[in-house]
């Protein structure tokens, strides 16, 4: 039985899948650099917010090693810098996402990020309902 129900969800968020995904994907660096799109244009796939929310919720919490209800830069970069990725992009990538320049992304932002850029959520969640 390989189904992957909501309990199986977060081990096939492993580095690798998510790298491939941020490759697939490259309009995912283009998308943060560009003016965030109309809330109604990232309903195109016919995903709920809602749906949408509980995506960014599984990254999220991927990503927030240290369960601090945050994620830092250092996080973000524990996960893709191990995978090669260069430190420009993923501070690129980090700030993109970090609306207010807090320097950390709290789960609103993330959500925000999901439901503003559509190529990010379809990156990331593809790997997760897969
Ligand atoms: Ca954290
Ligand atoms: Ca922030």
């Amino acid at each position: 039985m390989a189904s992957a129900t909501v309990a199986h969800l977060a081990p096939l968020l492993d580095t690798q899948e998510l790298r491939s995904a941020f490759v697939k994907f490259p309009t995912l660096c283009k998308a943060i650099e560009v003016k965030p799109r109309s809330v109604w244009a990232a309903m195109d796939d016919g995903a709920t917010e809602e749906e949408i929310f509980a995506v960014a919720d599984q990254v999220f919490t991927m990503v927030d090693t240290d369960k601090s209800g945050d994620i830092q830069v250092s996080e973000l970069k524990a996960l893709l810098l191990a995978d090669d990725w260069e430190d420009a992009l993923v501070e690129k990538v980090f700030t993109g996402i970090d609306f207010d320049d807090s320097g950390e992304i709290d789960r609103d932002e993330l959500r925000t990020a999901f439901v503003k850029h559509p190529s990010l959520r379809s990156a990331l969640g593809k790997q997760i309902k897969a």
